[in-house]
């Protein structure tokens, strides 16, 4: 099954969501028409929109509001750019620059030639004694139909600010006219996309030795599971792959971290519960400096209750492994859940000030209908979004696809 199926299928609490709001918002003031035939054969042709949203108020680009992404500053030369990234084990090169049909994309992009005037010509249809003729129901887009827009929005995680944004963008140069939910789901992706398509970033690959990748996140988030995702994804692309258990307060997170590295055939190195994770981490950084290992891969604890505590930790996680390497950690990987909506949001904040966040893996986008706050996470922070986590299992890690994932959320037909 293809990742975008998948994706689809698992995302259906946001796109439902999205769907059943948009159904309501037009079917409420809207009014049914009569598709023009030439309309029939493509029925989910976006209105023509305008040229790449000009948004006043549109924020600098959240192009990297945080102190740029550790790139490694002298020694780790990185690779030639097409970054050879963390790929789903099987699946074939992602295509870096995506081939597929986006007509949502293109016609964003070209000039509205004619506004595809609906109602008549299904009169002219029946009078050319043509096929049964077809209907949709049109809203007119008012500040009305925009609120209840906004609103669905919020309600779909996307936040305040951002929600206003992507409403006020799908309704530069569209007042007034009857838009159907197709094509509103058009537009919606449209901007999405948009929104998106700057923090698609997968993890870059250093030429380094061990490339250090530190994994910060609070109890629960997923780190221990994208780690043993992201070691079998670095395995099967040829990369030798050691693990810290840096975890070191949980009995049971050392036995998790285990068992995933022995399904990726990866190394894990352990302490006792209780021991103090930087000299675990150190002795990892020997490791995997003696075996030659391409990455290094540190686990760690999220006690966010003690805040000072896990600071403290992750600080001195940073102090002993730069003693080895000045650059180290070359990946800082904030893990967030999905399905805790808004306080994605408030996790990056504050993971912000106490590690070098470099890049996002969100995990649980499977079944939850907070998808919408990775749209929100990328309009405010503009940090890279490495892959996403749609399941428990081992290959349930995938590359973040901008069109794929708005497609999924908007519930958008594209005919993949
Ligand atoms: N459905 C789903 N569950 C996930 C995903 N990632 C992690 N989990 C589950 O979330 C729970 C916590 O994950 P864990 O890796 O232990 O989180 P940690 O405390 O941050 O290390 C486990 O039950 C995982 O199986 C995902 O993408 N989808
Ligand atoms: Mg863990």
């Amino acid at each position: 099954m293809s990742f975008f199926k998948k994706l689809k299928q698992r995302l259906t609490g946001s796109s439902s969501k999205i769907e059943q709001g948009l159904d309501a918002i037009v079917e409420d003031g809207g009014e049914e028409e009569t598709v023009a035939p030439e309309e029939q054969a493509t029925p989910a042709a976006p209105e023509p929109a305008p040229e790449p949203a000009p948004a006043p108020e549109q924020k600098p680009a959240p192009a990297s509001p945080t102190p740029p992404a550790p790139q490694p500053a002298t020694t780790p030369a990185p690779t030639p750019t097409p970054q050879p990234a963390p790929k789903p084990a099987p699946a074939p090169e992602p295509p870096a620059a995506s081939p597929k049909p986006l007509e949502v994309e293109r016609a964003a992009e070209t000039q509205p030639t004619a506004a595809p005037e609906p109602a008549r010509p299904g009169l002219f249809g029946r009078l050319m004694g043509r096929a049964p003729e077809k209907t949709v129901v049109r809203r007119v887009l008012d500040d009305d139909m925009l609120e209840s827009l906004e609103e669905l929005l919020i309600t779909a995680d996307m936040g305040v600010d951002t929600a206003l944004r992507v409403t006020a963008n799908m309704a530069e140069g569209r007042f007034g006219r009857r838009l159907s939910v197709d094509e509103i789901k058009a537009l919606l992706a449209a901007e999405v996309t948009r929104i998106m398509e700057p923090v698609a970033k997968p993890m870059p690959i250093y030429a380094k030795k061990p490339q250090v990748v530190l994994v910060v996140g609070v109890n629960g988030s997923g780190k221990t599971t994208t780690i043993g995702k992201l070691a079998s994804q670095f395995r099967a692309a040829g990369k030798s792959v050691v693990i810290a258990a840096g975890d070191t307060f949980r009995a049971a997170a050392v036995e998790q971290l285990q068992v995933w590295g022995e399904r990726a055939g990866v190394p894990v190195m352990t302490a006792p519960q209780g021991t103090d994770p930087a000299s675990l981490a150190f002795d990892a950084m020997t490791r995997a400096e003696a075996e030659g290992a391409d990455l290094l891969m540190i686990d760690t604890a999220g006690r966010l209750q003690n805040r000072a505590d896990l600071m403290e930790e992750l600080s001195k996680i940073v102090r002993v492994i730069r003693k080895k390497d000045p650059d180290a950690p070359h990946n800082t990987l904030l893990v967030l859940d999905a399905t805790t909506g808004q306080n994605a949001l408030s996790q990056v904040e504050t993971f912000q000030k106490m590690a070098d966040v470099s890049g996002l893996v969100m995990t649980k986008l499977d079944g939850t209908a907070k998808g919408g706050v990775l749209v929100a996470l990328a309009d405010k922070f503009g940090l890279p979004i490495h892959a996403i986590g749609v399941g428990e299992q081992i290959d349930d890690l995938a590359p973040f696809d901008p069109e794929e994932f708005a497609a999924a959320l908007t519930g958008l037909e594209t005919g993949t």
